[in-house]
């Protein structure tokens, strides 16, 4: 299939939480090729424009004060559908109804401290990878996996 890219962040209850290695655990076994990671303390002016679209929103600021309170994860996997596929395995926003197996069913129970995000289209992905990621601080790399992971 066609490869695509996906911003995943580890959030900061994530980060507090130890669950850096569970998650990329997660991504490099179902067959995800990592192109981009860094850990940061993200400013309240790209997460406004990270999350511009919830604005509006009751919980914006308390959300914007969160993810910018400690130091989250952002990472960039690439491979075939990896946008579906990963909001399949981070599971529901509210962990209520993140089933188990899910990253989100399986460490969190709080709308507020669902542990990671991910890009939930191909447009979106594009421009949340370039509010995060300097184009050189992408890797374009050969994966030796590829023929075993793909048709
Ligand atoms: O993409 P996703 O993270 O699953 O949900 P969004 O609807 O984009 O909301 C982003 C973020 O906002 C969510 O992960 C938690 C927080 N949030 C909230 O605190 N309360 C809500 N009712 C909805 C979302
Ligand atoms: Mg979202």
């Amino acid at each position: 299939g066609t490869q695509e890219r996906t911003l995943i962040a580890v959030k900061p209850d994530g980060v507090q939480k130890r669950l850096v290695g569970e998650i990329i655990k997660r991504f490099e076994q179902r067959g995800f090729k990592l192109v981009g990671m860094k850990l940061l303390q993200a400013s309240e002016e790209l997460l406004a424009k990270h999350y511009h679209d919830l604005k509006t929103k009751s919980f914006y600021s308390s959300l914007i004060d969160y993810m910018s309170s400690g130091p989250v994860v952002a990472m960039v996997w690439e491979g075939s559908n990896v946008v579906k596929t990963s909001r399949a395995m981070v599971g529901e926003t509210n962990p209520l109804d993140a089933r188990p197996g899910t990253i989100r069913g399986d460490f969190s129970v709080d709308i507020c401290r669902n542990v990671i995000h991910a890009s939930d289209s191909v447009d979106g992905a594009q421009r949340e990878i370039g509010l995060w990621f300097q184009s050189n601080e992408l890797v374009d790399w050969e994966s030796c996996l590829h023929s075993n992971t793909y048709q």
